[in-house]
Parts: C-alpha cells; structure tokens; sequence
C-alpha cells in the first residue's frame, strides 16, 4: 500500500494534525509526518514535493494557517494528489486559511477540507488510495457503518432520555 505524506507549517498545527494521524491509523495506512514551511522553509518544502512521489506517497495532506501556502506550494511542485487541511490560527477563525487553501489558480489543483478538517482529511486521503485497494474500500464501507449505528444509537438514546420527561 503507498503512504500518506503529511505536512504542518508549523508544530502548533499538531492538534488538528494528530486527528488525521489518528484516523490514518484507525485504517492501517502507513504515513510520514514532517513539519515544512511554505514561507519559513520554501526550499525544503519544494525538494519534500518533488521527492514525494518517488518516496511511495499516493497523496499529500498539507496543513497550515493563517496565510496558508503550504497545500498550494506543495501542489506546484508535484502532480500527486494535495489535500489542503487549512487551520484556525490566533485571528480570523481559519477564514484566512480556508481562503488561501481554496482559492488556487487554474492548473494547479487543491482539494480543500473544512477549516480543520483533519479527520475528513484522511478520510479523502485514503479514499484516493481506495480508488484500487478493495481492501481498503471496504475499510471505509465499514467506518461508515460504524459512524451510522453511533448517530442511531445516539437517535434511540435520546428517544428514551424524552419519554422520561
Ligand atoms: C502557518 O502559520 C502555520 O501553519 C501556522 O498555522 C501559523 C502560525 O505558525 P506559528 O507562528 O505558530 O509557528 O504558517
């Protein structure tokens, strides 16, 4: 199976991170995790994009805040598939991340969660890997039930908490 590169522009975007981390696991999907700046470390991100495909990654999870470059730098130096995992930073509530992920020039695609989104990031991660994992496809059939049966558990929990009252 290929891995899931994971990059952060900073390591205060760890939270948001470790719950695509989490959810890799939960899947058995193997990944790296590095931290790279689109503006503090440009050429180590650019070499990391252009090394990407050759080091077995299927795709890229790219996180950062702010004005959040990273998704977009990575996506200019690779034709693997970027997932934007934009963030809240101390202002603006990640608007400013979601809008600088999103809002990439014609060409250079990025494929933008919501404003962090780690979860749903990995999710999309490995359903790029599922596209010939039948394995894996069914892996995701079967978080999707589980996912299903909490919301009516949740549904019948409620419907007796009300029928107490
Ligand atoms: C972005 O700036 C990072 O992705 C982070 O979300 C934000 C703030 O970085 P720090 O100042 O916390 O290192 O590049």
């Amino acid at each position: 199976m290929k891995a899931i590169g994971i990059v952060m522009g900073s390591k205060s975007d760890l939270p948001i991170v470790q719950k695509a981390m989490n959810t890799l696991k939960e899947l058995g999907i193997p990944y790296e995790v590095h931290i790279l700046s689109a503006h503090r470390t440009p050429g180590e991100t650019a070499e990391f994009a252009q090394q990407c495909r050759g080091r077995g990654f299927g795709a890229i999870i790219a996180a950062a805040g702010m004005a959040a470059h990273l998704a977009g730098a990575i996506a200019a130096n690779t034709t693997l598939p970027v997932i934007g995992l934009p963030c809240t930073g101390p202002c603006l509530e990640g608007l400013d991340a979601l809008l600088s992920t999103v809002q990439m020039p014609s060409g250079i695609p990025v494929a933008t969660v919501s404003i962090n989104g780690g979860v749903n990031a990995a999710i999309l991660a490995a359903q790029i890997l599922a596209v010939d994992d039948a394995e894996l496809a069914h892996k995701l059939v079967d978080h999707r039930t589980t996912m299903a049966e909490k919301v009516l558990d949740q549904n019948m929990e409620l419907q007796r908490e009300l029928n107490l009252r």
